[in-house]
């Protein structure tokens, strides 16, 4: 789906703002749809609603919740139709403008959008209405199931963090003609040939002009689809985030799609930027802040980038889920690297029972009642959904379509075949990966052979062998080195490894939870790393603390952070800055 982006022939009007806001209590068969909310709180949008009140019931409700506002149709030429743009409702959500039901969308993380011209009255206000549904099911990317406890209702899910709700990024209202483009794909070489395909239906002419970014025009093409080269083309780099504009003319309407020159290739276990070896270094993030929740916010976005340079970082992966369209906008214009993650994290059982689970939950990650074909098809859905949102954005050089899923049974390769082909077929221009968990090692694993790379998240020395770094160093390199025999011609990156640090806290002995053991740990795994030229990145877990379910394998959320969660380095942070500044690795 295309960005909202302003034009001449397009408006873009932000909605964010403080909604009226109300916890479910009946309110379809009440009427809420079309009518005031009828003891509503203040929320502001974007935020998740969960830390924003203080009270429990907000804090932990399962099912529903109304948001509600009033919004100025604006007067429209020509025959322009009027949309309603949401960033994300998570996990699922329904419209209605003046009562009407005008969209429906399911999964918590990607945009949606509702053509709501023959609901209004131009010039005049309308009510709009949302019910955001924050309920995981089997059949839901994440997964999750509800257990009805004497408590109350309970959600439960596999995934490391909290399951923030609510409208997560903006709500805007777009003008734009009636024939209009709906879809670009582009893809460039490195002597500057773009390829371009445009979608437009209805529309009798269509061209494209190249802009460069002193917003000179410096190549032209008519029809839906073509090749045109840019003269002394500036390459999209790692660090320097050069960036051209396809805008794109169908009939009246102008799109401006932002777009970098730069290829990305897999080649002799090396991972190919502009035909260069890539070194990842950064970390696995999360969209999480304190009250804010999962709620975009430019100022944390900026701030968090700040961070990410000042360490050295060049990357970073969108754990667990895709995150908000302006991020992945920024990562383009800083030059930093992203490897784009769908929201398919805890699909596998074996693992999160201890950690996360109930003493109830299933056993099975895959079978007729968990995890099955229908899970499949909305995985499947999700990663094509993902793939049309993000394939123009340069700084995107891998889709990881899950994050450690159970990876060791058949079960898991009839799950994975298919999506990992319509990951390719979707987007033939990029490598595709998956993320791998600690317990699915070299001898077990069935599925690393549908993919381009080999992601690993490892915790040697905290998970395993806790306060024995010794030991941990000798199976780090041991797992490595059986990777490198499985997969030959496979670069191999880190996407997670890092211990639990509390801030603060300092040991003479380099214990674990000390900032002390952090250091250390990173020093091992950095040391190992360095020994093995197929080990193309290194992400740390995680670049920032964040919220987590309660338990007793966390301390006020995990504490895996290079920084605070209110964003103050540790101590590991200025060791490993010195590496990645250092020019050690790329
Ligand atoms: C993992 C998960 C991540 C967790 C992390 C941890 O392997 O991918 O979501 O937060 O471990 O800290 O346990």
């Amino acid at each position: 789906m295309l960005f909202p982006r302003t034009s001449p022939s397009r408006t873009v009007t932000p909605l964010d703002g403080v909604w009226e806001f109300q916890l479910d209590a009946d309110g379809r068969e009440a009427g809420w749809a079309g009518n005031p909310l009828p003891e509503p709180r203040p929320m502001p949008v974007p935020s998740s609603y969960n830390d924003v009140t203080v009270s429990p019931h907000v804090h932990d409700h399962v099912g529903e919740v109304w948001y509600q506002r009033r919004v100025q149709a604006p007067r429209l030429h020509d025959g322009d139709r009027l949309h309603l743009w949401f960033g994300a409702a998570t996990h699922a959500a329904t419209v209605w403008v003046n009562g009407q039901e005008v969209a429906r969308h399911v999964g918590g993380y990607l945009p949606f959008e509702a053509d709501i011209t023959d609901h209004v009255v131009p010039g005049e206000s309308f009510l709009l209405t949302v019910a955001v549904d924050n309920r995981l099911s089997w059949q839901s990317i994440p997964p999750g199931y509800l257990e009805v406890e004497e408590s109350g209702i309970h959600q439960r899910y596999f995934h490391d963090f909290y399951n923030y709700a609510g409208l997560h990024r903006g709500v805007k209202l777009i003008t734009r003609p009636a024939v209009a483009v709906s879809d670009v794909t582009i893809t460039t070489e490195l002597d500057g040939t773009v390829n371009y395909r445009v979608v437009a239906d209805g529309a009798r002419q269509i061209g494209v002009r190249i802009l460069d970014a002193q917003q000179q025009v410096v190549a032209r093409a008519e029809g839906a689809e073509g090749r045109v080269k840019i003269p002394e083309v500036t390459l999209w780099e790692p660090g320097r985030g050069y960036l051209y504009t396809l805008e794109v003319i169908a009939d009246d309407d102008l799109y401006p799609q932002p777009f970098g020159v730069r290829t990305v290739e897999v080649r002799d276990s090396q991972f190919l930027i502009n035909g260069r070896p890539f070194h990842f270094k950064g970390y696995g993030r999360h969209e999480d802040n304190l009250v804010r929740g999962k709620g975009h916010d430019d100022v944390m976005m900026v701030h968090d980038f700040e961070l990410m340079r000042w360490q050295g970082a060049n990357s970073f992966r969108t754990s667990h889920y895709p995150y908000a369209d302006e991020v992945m906008d920024f990562a383009d214009q800083q030059g930093i690297v992203v490897i784009d993650e769908t929201a398919a994290v805890g699909l596998n059982i074996g693992i999160s029972g201890g950690i996360f689970g109930s003493p109830n939950q299933p056993t099975v990650t895959f079978s007729q009642d968990t995890i099955n074909a229908e899970t499949q098809r909305v995985h499947e859905a999700h990663i094509r959904e993902l793939i049309a949102r993000d394939k123009n954005h340069p700084s995107v050089v891998l889709w990881s379509i899950a994050n450690e899923p159970e990876s060791h049974t058949d079960a898991s390769r009839s799950y994975f075949e298919p999506l990992a082909a319509a990951a390719r077929e979707a987007d033939p221009s990029r490598p595709v990966g998956y993320v791998n968990v600690m317990i699915s090692t070299p001898d077990k694993e069935r599925i690393i052979d549908l993919f381009d790379v080999v992601m690993l998240n490892r915790y040697y020395g905290w998970y395993w062998q806790n306060n024995d770094l010794v030991l941990a160093e000798s199976l780090l390199r041991q797992e490595i080195q059986g990777w490198i025999s499985l997969c030959p011609g496979k670069p191999v990156i880190f996407t997670e490894y890092g211990p639990d640090t509390l801030a603060g806290m300092r040991d003479l002995q380099a214990r674990p939870w000390s900032e002390d053991y952090q250091e250390k740990f990173f020093d091992m795994y950095h040391r190992v790393f360095d020994e093995f030229p197929e080990v193309v990145g290194e992400q740390t877990w995680n670049f920032a603390d964040f919220q987590t379910i309660p338990g007793i394998m966390r301390v006020g959320g995990n504490r895996k952070g290079m920084f605070t969660r209110d964003r103050t380095p540790k101590a590991a942070a200025y060791k490993v800055r010195e590496r990645w500044l250092g020019g050690q690795n790329g």
